[in-house]
């Protein structure tokens, strides 16, 4: 029934823009729907689709205007995506791992342990290699302007403290719905079942599943501390969300325009990341004052999860596709060998 109220949704909004291009009149301003669904106003993906509104308008002296549906009411990433890609939407920001059905080179970010921490996945996302995978959306006619943060992927549950990778074996587990993901919890014996993030409070309230993954920020504001007892600090993968816009509509603004939004897209990257940080770490705090019991892994322990994992490396190869691949690895891997480097140094 949801599905349908939202497709008539998108049909009415697809007609109704159909019938009003935003900017045929140069006096008229040019419209930017924005759709998201992070399930809370205080979340820092909407905090920042706030502060992009305002500063766009601003920045733009009202040649840009901006409405925000990010409520859920347009859907969860898969739709919103399509909605971009169609038309009906002009800009959102899904998680990478909810694009591979996109385009299968996106899963490249959601590799396992990949980045090590945010200083170097801001290098890598804003460096060379990441700029080129958003340039492969280009064929699908989403124009991938930036990488805001959702973050590093911690593990929880409602069954027993997770002490070691052995706790997990049986654990029906939601994941996103994102081959890797599944195969990754698979492969250390987990029981993982895909779904949407919109059904997830339910599933994990009626206990059709017992535990999930996500970055803490979302974990808290998404209130799954009261359906859920156990934390454990896995930081196991790493969700950026990729900022997409409608490629014709990109393509049609004036060169100005265009410069003015990649200013402000900019600028509200910084901004979401700072936020995304800082509601990671208040996350965790609110979360054990919640009750939550939170575990944190030994090295050791983090390192079998990894061993485990990482075997789908080289199945994705071919898929993500080998260039893109080679150049994250040849990447990421001279960054933890500078990283030694400098531990040494000290
Ligand atoms: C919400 C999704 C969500 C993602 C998931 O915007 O589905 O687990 O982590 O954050 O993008």
């Amino acid at each position: 029934m949801r599905k349908v109220i939202i497709l008539a949704f998108l049909m009415f909004v697809i007609i109704v823009a159909g019938c009003s291009p935003s900017a045929v009149d140069d006096e008229e301003p040019y419209v930017i729907r924005v759709g998201g669904g992070t399930s809370s106003p205080e979340h820092s993906l909407s905090k920042t689709w706030a502060f992009f509104k305002e500063r766009l308008e601003e920045e733009s002296d009202g040649r840009f205007q901006v409405e925000l549906f990010i409520s859920g009411e347009l859907g969860g990433d898969r739709e919103l995506t399509e909605a971009v890609q169609f038309g009906a939407i002009e800009l959102t920001a899904p998680s990478t791992g909810a694009v591979t059905g996109f385009n299968q080179a996106f899963n490249i970010f959601d590799l396992p342990f990949l980045f090590s921490d945010r200083e170097q996945t801001y290098e890598i996302l804003d460096g060379e290699n990441g700029q080129h995978v958003l340039e492969t959306l280009d064929d699908k006619n989403l124009k991938g302007l930036a990488y805001f943060e959702n973050g590093f992927r911690n593990l929880t549950n409602s069954v027993q403290p997770i002490e070691s990778v052995d706790d997990v074996k049986n654990l029906s587990i939601r994941t996103m719905e994102n081959s890797m993901h599944i195969e990754a919890w698979q492969s250390v014996g987990a029981n993982p079942t895909p779904m949407s993030f919109e059904e997830l409070y339910t599933a994990l309230q009626q206990g059709t599943i017992n535990g999930q993954e996500n970055p803490m920020g979302l974990m808290n504001i998404s209130r799954f501390y009261e359906v859920q007892d156990y934390l454990t600090l896995t930081n196991h993968i790493y969700s950026p969300y990729v900022v997409l816009m409608n490629k014709p509509f990109y393509d049609e603004l004036p060169p100005d325009l265009q410069e003015v939004l990649q200013e402000v897209i900019t600028e509200a990257q910084t901004y979401n990341r700072e936020l995304a940080t800082q509601e990671d770490v208040d996350a965790l705090e609110v979360m054990k004052e919640q009750g939550v019991q939170v575990t944190e892994l030994e090295q050791s322990e983090l390192d079998r999860f990894q061993e485990a994992m990482t075997p789908i490396y080289e199945e994705y190869r071919e898929m993500i596709g080998p260039d893109i691949y080679d150049a994250f690895l040849e990447e990421t891997q001279s960054y933890s060998d500078d990283t030694v480097m400098e531990g040494e140094d000290k």
